[in-house]
Parts: structure tokens; C-alpha cells; sequence
């Protein structure tokens, strides 16, 4: 079965083990955001692509759920002795030596798009993973600092600020002139399926449909689209769902995330079983909905969740 998933980081690579676990012959092609990518020491940082690229090739930090296993940091210490910042970005060594990868073949000429595929001969994912866009797309957040309004990069907002001030608008810089990457659009009119996990709905499947022309591939594409929440009992399971969500007006709830993405997009809307009093509300709104598990425990608890996704597929289908 051909499979089209759009994916940000954690939420997005731990539902995919999951789906890959479940239904090993699948063909599955992964969309991935990069709005979170970020450069820093003159190396390019796409944080998503690598999650789900390290989480499927077995090289991730289980318990982070980002970065390398068995990681170390003598290089960002040397840096810190030589003064050279940002500190509050952990770069391990062995993550270091894929941006150093990624960079030079950037350097060379090679768009992001090849220079995934290349990265990703190395950990065998067992999917394809296609960046959205080669065009450079960055989330920034405006916030109010000290009576100040101004607009950092969303890894300055999560990372360096932990979320801790209201976001009061998210902006993909540059998602107007970019352009889907090769083989974005050609996977989703071939899809049987398409699938959006419990990933963010705003910085990361958000980003992703703000590229013009996906969003509108995905809604023509004729085929179930269903999706997952990443919102489990009126709050994100991790991160900072929740902030963003209120930037753009949406409250932090399963059935309210399923309505932003709307009856235009989704087929199919998984909510978790606590959240099953909200299953009318989605079905009020034009999108079928049901309530099973949703906590990805272990990978058995994700390729469960996976089944149930591809089960409510054939259901609208
Ligand atoms: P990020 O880029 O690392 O933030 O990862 P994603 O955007 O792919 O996913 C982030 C979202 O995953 C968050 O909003 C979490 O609430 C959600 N999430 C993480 N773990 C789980 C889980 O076990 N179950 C569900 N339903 N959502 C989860
Ligand atoms: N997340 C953190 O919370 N702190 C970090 O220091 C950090 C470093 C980091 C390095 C490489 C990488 O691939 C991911 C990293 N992340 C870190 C996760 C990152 O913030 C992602 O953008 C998440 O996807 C959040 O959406
Ligand atoms: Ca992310």
C-alpha cells in the first residue's frame, strides 16, 4: 500500500516506527517539515528530518527523543571555551558530523532534497523521507520581550525560552516562494492514503501545508486522509502545542485541532479514549472519528495506533 505521511519530529518519527512495525510492506513516503531548521556555526541543523531519519534508522536518543544515542559534547564545549555561541542549542558530536555532512554537500550544489537521500543510505530508514521544500522555510514566533515586540526562530523560542512567553504569531518565512521538493507532489497524487500523525499542528504539519500547492494536493488527492491527535485530554503529550495552537487562535483541545484542519482536509480523525466525549463533535464537523488509545508507550503501542488509522481509512474510503 502506498502510504503519504506528513511528519514533523518526535510525534511524527515514533507514529512511524509504529506504521513501519504494522504494515512492514508498506510504501511509505514522509514529508518532513523543515521550518524548525536552523544554522549555527556555519552548519545547516534540520532537527526533523533527522528525528524521524535517526528514529527509524535505530540511531536516536530514546529517552530525549532527539539527537544521537550514546552522544557526547566535546565539541560544543571546545566551543564554549572559545566563546562561540549559541550555547543553549545541544549539538552532540556525532549529530555534528550529519550537519557537516549536510553542509558541504549543500556547498557543493546538491538541494536538501538529495542531500536526505544521500544521509539517508547511511540509516536505511525503510521509508522515503523527502523534505517539503529545497527552498529555505524558517518558523519564526513574535513574542513581546520586555514591553518589546520582535520575532525570533521558533528553536530560540522552544529551546533557548522553553515557551514560556505567549507566541502571538507564527510566521513559515519564506513558505510563499517555496516550492514543494521533488517527488512531494507526485507521491500524494499516487497515495492510497495519506496520514497525519500526532504531530504538531501548527509548527509542524502547519508548515508542511503552507508550502504552496500541498495542502491543495492533499485535499484534491481523493483518497482517506486521516489523522491522528497530538492533543490528548486538553493538552499536548510533550512540547509546546499548546502556545502555538493559541497563536493562531485554536484552543488546546483534540475535537478543536480536527476542526482547524477542517472537513476540507480530513477524511478520518483519531482522538485518545479519555477524549471520546469530543468524537461528536468531530462528526458534527464532517470528519468520521473514533476513540482508541493514542499514547505511544512502545512501538507496539504506536503500530496499534497505526492499524486503527489505516482501519478508519478503508471505513471512509
Ligand atoms: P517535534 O517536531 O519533535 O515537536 O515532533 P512532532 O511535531 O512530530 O510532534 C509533536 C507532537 O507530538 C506534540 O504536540 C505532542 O503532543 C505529540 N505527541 C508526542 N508523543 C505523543 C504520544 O505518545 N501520543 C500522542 N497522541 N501525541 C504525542
Ligand atoms: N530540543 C531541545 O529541547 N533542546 C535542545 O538542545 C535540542 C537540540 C537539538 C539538536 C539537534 C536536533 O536534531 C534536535 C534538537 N532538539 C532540541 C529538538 C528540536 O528543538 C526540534 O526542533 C523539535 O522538533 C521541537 O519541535
Ligand atoms: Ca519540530
Amino acid at each position: 500500500m502506498r502510504i503519504v505521511v506528513l511528519a514533523g519530529g518526535i510525534g511524527g518519527a515514533r507514529f512511524l516506527r509504529g506504521l513501519k512495525h504494522a504494515v512492514p510492506d508498506a510504501d511509505v513516503t514522509v514529508i518532513g517539515n523543515t521550518g524548525d531548521d536552523i544554522h549555527l556555526f556555519g552548519l545547516k541543523v534540520c532537527p526533523d528530518l533527522d528525528t524521524v531519519m535517526y528514529t527509524l534508522g535505530g540511531g536516536i536518543n530514546e529517552e530525549q527523543g532527539w539527537g544521537r544515542a550514546e552522544e557526547t559534547f566535546h565539541v560544543k564545549e571546545e566551543l564554549a571555551a572559545y566563546g562561540v555561541g549559541p550555547q543553549w542549542f545541544g549539538l552532540g558530536d556525532r549529530d555534528f558530523a550529519t550537519h557537516i555532512v549536510r553542509t558541504q554537500m549543500l556547498s557543493a550544489g546538491y538541494p536538501l532534497s538529495a542531500v536526505t537521500e544521500a544521509l539517508c543510505d547511511r540509516w536505511k530508514p525503510g521509508v522515503r523521507l523527502i523534505p517539503m521544500s529545497d527552498d529555505r522555510v524558517e518558523t519564526h514566533v513574535a513574542v513581546e520581550i520586555d514591553g518589546q515586540r520582535k520575532a525570533i526562530h521558533f528553536q530560540e523560542y522552544w529551546v533557548r525560552l522553553r515557551a514560556s512567553v505567549p507566541a502571538e504569531a507564527v510566521v513559515p518565512v519564506g513558505a510563499e516562494q517555496a516550492k514543494p521538493a521533488p517527488g512531494v507532489l507526485e507521491a500524494i497524487s499516487e497515495a492510497e492514503v495519506i496520514l497525519f500523525p500526532p504531530s504538531n499542528p501548527v509548527v509542524s504539519i502547519g508548515t508542511i501545508l503552507s508550502v504552496p500547492g500541498i495542502r491543495e494536493a492533499i485535499a484534491d488527492a481523493g483518497v482517506p486522509v486521516i489523522g491522528l491527535s497530538p492533543i490528548v485530554g486538553d493538552a499536548p503529550v510533550r512540547g509546546m502545542a499548546d502556545k502555538v495552537l493559541a497563536a493562531v487562535g485554536v484552543e488546546a483541545t483534540a475535537a478543536a485541532v480536527a476542526e482547524h484542519y477542517g472537513s476540507g482536509l480530513l477524511d478520518g480523525w483519531l482522538v485518545d479514549t479519555v477524549d471520546a466525549a469530543s468524537v461528536e463533535r468531530v462528526e458534527a464537523a464532517g470528519i468520521r472519528c473514533r476513540a482508541v488509545p493514542l499514547m505511544m508507550t512502545d512501538v507496539d503501542a504506536a503500530a496499534q495506533m497505526a492499524r486503527e488509522a489505516l482501519a478508519l481509512a478503508e471505513e471512509v474510503r
